[in-house]
């Protein structure tokens, strides 16, 4: 990794200002060659304004803002050159492309990071951290990420890593002394620590539920037959009149998805094509698409109409959502009601997308099943998938080895087990991740990072 690598650090847009960034041993004589200064030494971590010429025209391209940091002390541990250059898409690639001319070559998706990572300025979990800070949807997942980035995940897992360590160095030298088996009192203490271990390791498993719901939130679908006000609610929720809404059945016809947060749980809001059968081919292809929706969410809300009867279309509903997570919802609570009987066990609730009425009851229903209690209250919460996974295989590879304790089984056996456990907790903070998988995880980084 010693070559230069370049990217756009900002979205490529129109805007204020655009930067730029160089990482490698290349980065300061190739800005020395835009600004057409050989001596241009600028201090670092200092603001130097610079005209940059295109080095083949001598034409000045832009005025830009040069900062640099200097290696080590930097984000990538390599030297950095930053152009905050003018945010014109037209200009800033210009310049890109003048220093992929020179020794620069185009930055893959998260290399910036991934040389973070190979010079120790981060360990993996915190490159992750990053990763899911830009991400994140709500202000309570930027601050998980913040948390994870400030090392609170390598904090937790170092002391856990050191016991099983201590464990397998135990066992390890009574392989090499004792001729014997395992002396009762030594099997029982290692025991005893490994089932601590793994008490704390199911805990920190055990808050993925909710970081998992932090970071990437619920799918919810509002469906129902034609007219019931479905349209409606998903303005009601949203605060604006995003869907159209008419007293004609089969207004909506195409899926409409938009973002909401309710109590820091990011919403992704669907509204859908009511449900009936129909001849029509354009509002046919909605009906399908509203029932694909209601598989695929992790909550139904069935909305009825509470001005009138129960039609045959709301009964086929209910046997459709059956298996599915869902909550009912009677709406025009502010006309005169009908007086719906349901089964007793099917949580009910009494809206009015028109006047607003139990909206609040509503959001709160919507996400009570899933609201572990005080989200953020719990503390530092795992959120990604690969950080559980992994948690999970070395809670499984010591409760083998404890068990093979147990039986009296040899101790290279045993030591089998944990030190595949070990590995796995190497991985989430990167020291023992292969160079496929360190691939796979920064290919999901953006462009820059
Ligand atoms: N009085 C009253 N009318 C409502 C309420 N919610 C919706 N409506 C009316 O019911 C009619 C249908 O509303 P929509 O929101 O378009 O219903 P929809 O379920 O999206 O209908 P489709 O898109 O056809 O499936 C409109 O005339 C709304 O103004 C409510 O809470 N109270
Ligand atoms: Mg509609």
């Amino acid at each position: 990794m010693k070559d230069t690598i370049i990217a756009l650090a900002t979205p490529l847009g129109r805007s204020g200002i655009g930067v730029i960034r160089l990482s490698g041993e290349d980065s300061l004589s190739t800005i020395r060659k835009l600004v057409r200064d050989k001596n241009f030494n600028p201090k670092p971590r200092f603001a130097a304004l610079k005209k940059i010429y295109d080095f083949e025209t001598n034409e000045i391209l832009d005025e830009a803002v040069i900062t640099y940091f200097q290696s080590p002390q930097s984000f990538t541990g390599e030297d950095i050159v930053e152009i905050s250059g003018h945010g014109s898409p037209v200009i800033l690639r210009q310049i890109i492309d003048l220093c992929l001319k020179l020794d620069a070559r185009m930055a893959e998706a998260g290399e910036f990071s991934l040389r973070a990572l190979a010079n120790g300025r981060l360990n993996l979990s915190q490159a992750e951290a990053i990763r899911d800070l830009i991400d994140a949807q709500s202000a309570a997942s930027a601050r998980q990420s913040i948390r994870q980035l400030r090392g609170e995940l390598s904090n937790e897992l170092q002391p856990l890593k050191d016991d099983l360590l201590d464990v397998i160095v135990v066992l390890e030298s009574s392989l090499e002394f004792v001729e014997d088996d395992l002396p009762a009192v030594q099997a029982r203490n290692i025991k005893e620590k490994l089932v601590k271990i793994i008490a704390q390791l199911e805990k920190m498993a055990a808050t993925f539920q909710a970081g998992k719901l932090l970071r990437e939130g619920l799918k919810v679908a509002l469906v129902g037959r034609p007219n019931v006000g479905k349209s409606s609610l998903f303005n009601a929720l949203l605060g604006h009149e995003r869907a159209i809404v008419t007293a004609i059945a089969g207004t909506t016809r195409d899926q409409l998805h938009e973002k909401l947060t309710i109590k820091n749980i990011p919403i992704s809001l669907i509204d859908t094509a009511g449900l009936r059968e129909t001849s029509d081919t354009v509002e046919s292809i909605g009906v399908e698409r509203s029932k694909r929706t209601m598989a695929d969410a992790d909550l139904v809300v069935v909305l009825l109409d509470g001005s009138e009867n129960l039609t045959a279309e709301d009964t086929d509903l209910f046997d459709q959502v059956k298996d599915l997570n869902y909550l009912v919802a009677i709406n025009k609570s502010d006309l005169e009601q009908t007086k719906i009987k349901l089964d007793e066990k099917i949580k009910l609730l009494h809206i009015s997308a028109k006047t607003g009425e139990g909206l609040d009851k509503l959001q709160n229903a919507i996400i009570e099943p899933f609201a572990t209690n005080n989200l953020e209250n719990t503390g530092f919460l795992i959120s990604d998938a690969r950080h559980f996974d992994l948690l999970r295989r070395s809670v499984l590879e010591i409760e083998v080895s404890s068990h093979l304790i147990d039986e009296q089984t040899s101790e290279e056996i045993i030591l089998i087990g944990l030190h595949n456990a070990l590995r796995f907790l190497g991985e989430i903070t990167g020291e023992t991740t292969n160079e496929d998988m360190l691939t796979r995880i920064f290919s999901t980084f953006c462009i820059g990072k």
